[in-house]
């Protein structure tokens, strides 16, 4: 064989074989979908936890076919912003607590209720339940996807000015809520002036003095280190704060039914990981945040606080009905 002609031969040859390598990668490339995650607060929290069991799961079951990206720490947008963005397809998959949900999907408004739930296995059992699947359902109607309810935890009071011990001594205090209507005039009755904020701009009006305080789960406080610029703990256990794995329907929709149950099992196991980072945290944050020098107020008694913001329930049962409530109320749970 001549040298040019063996030239030729090899030259083709590798063309060939880079072609196929190109449509090979090319093929793998286009084959696998990339997912965004997003939620408000640090990868190390317990949403970030959930993020991460999220995407294990869903790249081992679809052996690749999805790859999972997150984004922690608000870098999507708070969590109201996020919802908006899964409604236009802008953001794919949102770890976010139920506070703002209820400015799109009213009928969560009653998982809000200050004192509503007595205890984590309570609100587990009626999110795991039929209510709970019947809110995710409900979700659809507003441009959302429902894949599981999850887990924020119980949320207590922090501020920079005093111990609180009882309604009074809330009273004056700029408290920075969620956006939600629920606990804004729960703490208007407390005496309180609400100030509704999204989460990633919080740190820094705690630090500027734009408010006093605010109210969070101990796995927020502690992941957020809202301890480094606030020094009272006041463990009110108020309400109840669930978090919510949302799709977006821009994605979820185009999914085939074997693709949707990798989806669901994925969520179902960020859940269950979130679930027992918020369980680890209730039982080692309250010291931690001690030793970070906060002042703890425990054994506060609910009573007074339950009385200060019961026209809250009288407000949303004249607005939304009794039925559902009545249904928490009166579940086997
Ligand atoms: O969902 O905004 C809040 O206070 C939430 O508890 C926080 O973003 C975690």
């Amino acid at each position: 064989m001549t040298t040019r002609f063996a030239r030729r031969t090899l030259a083709t040859a590798i063309g060939t074989a880079t072609t196929l390598a190109l449509a090979g990668l090319a093929f793998q490339a286009q084959a696998a979908t990339e997912v965004s995650v997003g939620y408000a607060i640090s990868s190390d929290s317990h949403y970030g936890a959930g993020s991460r069991a999220f995407k294990e799961t869903l790249e081992s079951l679809s052996d690749g076919a999805f790859t999972v990206t997150d984004h922690p720490s608000g870098s999507l947008g708070g969590e109201r912003a996020m919802i908006e963005g899964l409604q236009i397809g802008t953001v794919d998959i949102v770890i976010t607590s139920s506070g703002p949900l209820g400015n799109f999907v009213p009928e969560t408004y009653v998982l809000d209720l200050p004192f509503l739930f007595t205890s984590y296995e309570q609100a587990r059992c009626v999110l795991d339940g039929e209510i709970g699947q019947e809110l995710l359902d409900k979700m659809g109607d507003h441009d959302l996807v429902g894949l599981s309810w999850s887990e924020n935890g119980f949320r207590h009071i922090t501020n920079s000015q005093k111990a609180i011990e009882k309604p009074e001594d809330v009273s004056g205090l700029k408290i920075r809520t969620m956006e939600n209507r629920i606990h804004q005039q729960a703490f208007e009755g407390l005496g309180a002036s609400p100030t509704p904020m999204a989460m990633p701009e919080l740190f820094t009006a705690l630090q500027q003095g734009t408010v006093d305080g605010q109210e969070n789960p101990i796995t927020v406080i502690v992941a957020a280190n809202l301890y480094e610029v606030q020094d009272q703990l006041s463990l009110t256990g108020h309400v109840y704060s669930p978090a919510i794995v949302l799709g977006s329907p821009v994605l979820i929709d185009g999914l085939s039914e074997e693709e949707r149950e990798w989806f669901n099992e994925a969520a179902q196991a960020a859940t269950e990981a979130t679930r027992a980072e918020v369980t680890r945290l209730e039982e080692e944050g309250v010291a931690f945040l001690q030793e970070q020098g906060m002042t703890v107020t425990d054994n506060i008694d609910p009573a007074p606080f339950q009385e200060a913001v019961e026209a809250v329930h009288a407000d949303f049962i004249e607005q939304y009905g009794e039925e559902m409530l009545e249904r928490i109320r009166n579940s086997s749970c």
